[in-house]
This record gives structure tokens, sequence and C-alpha cells, in this order.
């Protein structure tokens, strides 16, 4: 077929064959009405937010400098799982906890969808660098958009524009990443504030490390450097080239004795990342500097040690719960502007609002489906997985180390979950495999940030159910072959915490926030080996003594009832993991057995 040249697609402003021999294929199959290449800068930023707030998208904030109120179609408000596939060439790569669907297959499906659906709007093309671009293999992507959202979303998240395009040169790999909403413009259509397609699907082509999605404009399915690219795509070069892509925060803790150690953690999506990487610590002398909040990618440094780098440019942080007692160093970010915020609350004088901001609630607010808010009003005026994306550089305890292309020396990993019984405030695992044991079993309640039923205990090993780009059994094994490779005295310490077990009246039993530095202060002693633990079936808890609770307002027996190991309660998880496990068949690594029949003995 053809047709009238794309405005934009001649005179690219770089020589680099494969890529743009990519943007043309897709230019020509999904037919905007121009190309524009993405270049970063400021003026490029003032354009497409002003169009945004013209197309009714945006609303630009009085209080917050720079900075934007949108709302979504209320159908696209999470990342979809159900619409999440891993086409790996062969099924059983793809293993039991993924969609799949044949490579070839899907991307006749998906070909289908992309013929013709950016008609009447703009194609985008966002070079960007996950980590830094000066790192000695910088990774590169381009995503090649039609929403003007994506484009501004991902200018806060990540390196993109003219010097990641220019960094790329004519030649150097990079991960295609296709996204398209799915919303085509007849001639004279009238566009809606929020386009998107019912139709979604979120796929990956772990053997190709490409990326296309169709349908959503959601963060997590359509910010294709995070989920999709910084998780699924690199967890399987990782287990290529023997590192590891995580779901983890990285922060920095500096004792009173001013020694610092670096701690990862693995929480599951609105399980506490974004609020541990920033916690402002209740006991003296302790402090904590931020390095990421959702993305660590580890390798291994000359020194045997464990190295960790934040892939990201921005926080894509959880609203609600958000405020000046619970996280107030989230709030001195955004409050520096440069941010958008989605499906929260608009207040009257043109700031934001969410539940959990303050103690009180504004009198009057225009909820984030458009509609009068008041305290009297029966839903919450904004979304459980309403967002803020904002620049981490605006973080005012980001640590300098951030920058690193090297990453930082990772002491502790801490897995956890969201469960209202048997999980311990915080478990010190016996060894490596003990500590894979337990990522590998992790579980937790269901949340907001994906679509389907809230508050369901699943199975989320170590964080990353929907995010593993592979097998999760060949996961598990590259985990414990990860351990047998390096040096025992050199790898991380493994501990699993829980802030979110409740007493009989349903209230949490820990309190949270900025009093999970006790339990990081515990973790920290462990390691100097100047903290008790108590040996129990589940691992090593602190004894009553060791866990600092002095100046808290919880009684002995609450903490007791925090920390304690009931039996009756994990030998009902026996069966529950004894089934998880048997859902991999042969592929589970036989460690993970041996595991469990150390944990069913001990019990007994
Ligand atoms: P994703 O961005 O989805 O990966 O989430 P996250 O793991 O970064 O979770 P986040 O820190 O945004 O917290 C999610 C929700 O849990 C928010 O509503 C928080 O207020 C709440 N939360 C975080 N930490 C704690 C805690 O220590 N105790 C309690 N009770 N709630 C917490
Ligand atoms: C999560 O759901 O874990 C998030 C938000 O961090 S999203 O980018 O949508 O995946
Ligand atoms: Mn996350």
């Amino acid at each position: 077929m053809t047709s009238v040249a794309t405005p934009g697609l001649e005179n690219a402003p770089t020589t680099h064959a494969r890529l743009l021999a990519w943007v043309r294929e897709m230019a020509e199959l999904t037919t905007p009405d121009q190309v524009v290449w993405v270049d970063g800068t400021d003026e490029e930023w003032e354009r497409l937010t002003q169009k945004l707030v013209d197309a009714g998208t945006f609303t630009r904030l009085e209080k917050k400098p720079n900075s934007f109120w949108c709302a979504s179609d209320p159908s696209d408000v999470a990342r979809v799982e159900d619409r999440t596939f891993i086409c790996s060439v062969d099924e059983a790569d793809a293993g039991p906890t993924n969609n799949w669907m044949a490579p070839d297959e899907m991307k006749s499906v998906m070909t289908e969808l992309y013929r013709g659906s950016m008609r009447g709007r703009t194609m985008y093309v966002i070079p960007f660098c996950m980590g830094p671009v000066e790192a000695e293999n910088p990774m590169f992507g381009v995503e090649l958009t039609d929403s003007e959202y994506v484009v501004v979303s991902m200018r806060v998240m990540a390196r993109i524009g003219s010097r990641i395009l220019e960094a790329m040169g004519t030649d150097r790999p990079f991960v295609p990443a296709m996204h398209s909403l799915g919303a085509p413009l007849e001639p004279g259509q009238e566009d809606v504030p929020w386009p998107c397609s019912q139709t979604k699907y979120i796929v990956h082509f772990p053997e190709e490390r490409a990326i296309w999605s169709y349908g959503s404009g959601y963060g997590g399915n359509a910010l294709l450097g995070k989920k999709c690219y910084s998780l699924r795509i690199a967890s399987a070069m990782a287990r290529d080239e023997g590192w590891l892509a995580e779901h983890m925060l990285i922060l920095k803790l500096t004792s009173p004795q001013q020694k610092t150690y670096y701690v990862a953690a693995a929480f599951p999506s609105a399980c506490g990342k974004t609020n541990l990487a920033m916690l402002e610590p209740t006991i003296p002398g302790w402090r904590v500097e931020t390095l990421g909040d959702d993305i660590a990618w580890m390798r291994f440094g000359e020194d045997g040690r464990l190295y960790a780098l934040n892939p990201e440019y921005g926080l894509f942080g959880v609203a609600p719960g958000t405020g000046w007692d619970t996280n107030p160093n989230a709030m001195r970010t955004i409050d520096q502007g440069n941010s958008v915020f989605t499906n929260v609350a608009l207040t009257d004088d043109g700031d934001v609002w969410w539940e959990g901001m303050t103690d009180e609630p504004p009198a009057h607010l225009t909820s984030w489906k458009k509609q009068d808010w008041t305290p009297d009003s029966d839903e919450p005026s904004s979304h459980p997985n309403s967002r803020f994306c904002t620049p981490i550089t605006q973080c005012p305890i980001l640590a300098p180390e951030y920058e690193d292309p090297k990453g930082v020396p990772i002491s502790a990993i801490l897995f956890g979950g969201r469960r209202k019984t048997t999980i311990p405030l915080v478990t010190e695992a016996r060894d490596w495999n003990h500590g894979v044991f337990m990522g590998a079993t992790l579980s937790s309640e269901t949340t907001a940030a994906a679509t389907g039923a809230v508050g369901v205990v699943r199975r989320d090993p170590f964080a990353m159910l929907p995010f593993i780009g592979y097998n999760a059994a060949d996961y598990f094994g590259h985990w414990v072959e990860t351990g047998k490779m390096h040096d025992a005295t050199k790898l991380p310490r493994i501990f699993y915490v829980n802030w979110f077990r409740r007493d009989e009246d349903g209230g949490f039993l820990w309190p949270g926030f900025g009093e999970n530095s006790r339990v990081l202060k515990w973790v920290i002693e462990r390691l100097e080996g100047t903290a008790a633990a108590e040996e129990t079936a589940v691992g090593h808890v602190p004894t009553p003594d060791s866990l600092d609770v002095s100046g808290l307002d919880m009684s002995e027996d609450q903490v007791r009832k925090a920390l304690a190991v009931d039996k009756d309660e994990w030998r009902q998880e026996v069966p529950q993991i004894t089934e998880w496990f048997e859902k991999f068949g042969d592929k589970l690594p036989s460690t993970m057995w041996d595991e469990l029949e150390i944990l069913k003995s001990r019990l007994a």
C-alpha cells in the first residue's frame, strides 16, 4: 500500500538503522497523522502538558508548580494481570504463573489490533535508558506511543530524549516497546479525555526482548520502561547473564555510630516499598536515605558483593495513605511540583487531596470520577490505586549514590507481604536457601494495584508473581544458583517482615511507617552480631528485649503478639505451600522441597 509521506518519518534525528526500520514499520501499520521524535526538553513538556490541558485530560494545579491533575477512564485504573502475557517460544518457559500464547499467534492477533490504531493521532518515539546512560552497557529502550500522557509520564519516570538517542549511536541494542491506546480518531471525531480500548493486551516476547502493549493508558500497562522492561524483560536477561532484576526498594541506613548499610526490600504492589524507602526513623541517631522505591537491578561486583541499582528516574507512588504523618518525604517531593496526579481528588482551590493525606477531609472536592464529593459521600474521593508521578531527584533524602552506575552493596534483603495473621513482624532466615524459600513462599493479600478482587491471600513469590518474565520455578532456581555461585559470607542476609498483622479487633498490631526503623535497627544489629534472637520453627525472631520498643505506645502483650510464631497458624500454611510447589512439577528446585521438610519437622 502506498501512502503520502507521514510527517516526521523522513529526516529522523538518527541514523540508527534498526530503529529507523522499526519506526517505519510500526508507522505504516498504525498510520498516525505524524511521527514526533521526543527530545525531552522543557519546551516539549510545556507543549504536551498544554495539549493535555486543552484536551481536558489534565487540569493545571494552582497550588503546585508545573503539576497536573488527571482522571482516567474509570475502567483503566490498574495493571491488568489477566491480560498480561509472556509469549516465549516454548509454553513451559512462561511457566504455570503467566498467561501464554505462541509468539506468532499473538503477533497476528495484535498486528490486526494495531492496524490503523493510531489514525488521527501522533506517534511519539521516546528513546529512553533504564539506569544511568553513563553505564558501561546502558540499558536502552525505545517506546512508540500515541499517548501524550505516556510521553509526559515517561519523562518523569525514565531518562529520555535526544541525549539518549545520541548515546544509542547507529547500532546500540535497545528494547523495542510498542504502545497504542487502541483508540483511533475518525476525521472530525471528537476525542475523549482518556482514550483507551476495552480490549487490552500487555505482551512480552522474552527471547526477542520486545514489548507490545495495547488498549490501556495506565502506568504499569503503558509506561513500558517500568514493569514490562525493568522486570519482565530484564528478569529474562538477568537469568541469562547471571544477575537479578527485582521488585525491590533500595535504601541507605546510617547508624548512630555513622556506619552505613544498604538494604533492598521486596514487597508486593501497594505493600509499603515507597514508604519504607523514604522512611523517617523515629529512633534517635538513625538516618535513612532513598535510592529506589520499586525496582532494583542487582549484579555481583568484583569484590563478591551484590550491588543494587535503581533503573528508574521517578516515583510512581500510591497516593492514598501518603501524608505528613506517614510519609513526609513523599509529601516534600511532590510539593516541589513537576508532578502528575492520576485518579486522586481535586480541591476547590486547585490542589490535590486523597484519603490519608490529612485527618480532616476538605469540605468539598471533585472526586476522581469528576463528581462533587463531600465527607458524607459514600465512596472515597480518590481511587485506591491513584498515583503520584514525580521526579526522584526532588526527594530531599535521595542518596548521592543514586547516580552511580555501579550501584550500592547490599547487606540485607527483606521480603514482606500483607498478612493479617501468621507472619511475624520480622524473621531472619537461617541461611541463603532458607531465605530463597521465604521468597518463594511469600504470600500477601491482593491490593488495588491490579484489577480483580482485593484482600485475597495469594502466593506472590519474591513480590514478583506478575513480573517474572519466565518460568517461576526456573526463577527460584536462579536464586538458588546465585547463592551457590558466590561467597556465602558476602551474600546479603535475608529477612521476612510483616507490618500488617492484626489484633482481634482488626487493628494493626504494629504502628508501621517511621516505627519500622526499629525493625531496620534489629536487622543491622543482627548483621553486627549484637542483637539477640530466638530460634523458632520459621527462623530467628527478636527476643522481647532485642527489639527496641522504647517510647513506643504499645503494650508488652501487643509486642509479643506481633512477634509470635504460632505453630497452629503455620501448620495451616503447610498444605498451601505444598499445593503451591506442586504447580511447578519437576522444575521446582529440590532445595525448596527440602526447606519445606525442614519447616514441617520443626513444626511437628
Ligand atoms: P507499589 O508502588 O504498588 O509497588 O506499592 P508500594 O509497595 O510502594 O507501597 P506503598 O509504600 O505505596 O504503600 C501502599 C499502601 O500501604 C499505602 O496506602 C501506605 O500508606 C500503606 N503502608 C505503607 N507502609 C505501611 C506500614 O508500615 N503500615 C501500614 N499499616 N500501612 C502501610
Ligand atoms: C505496581 O503495581 O507494583 C506499581 C505500579 O508499582 S505500576 O507501575 O502500575 O506497576
Ligand atoms: Mn511496584
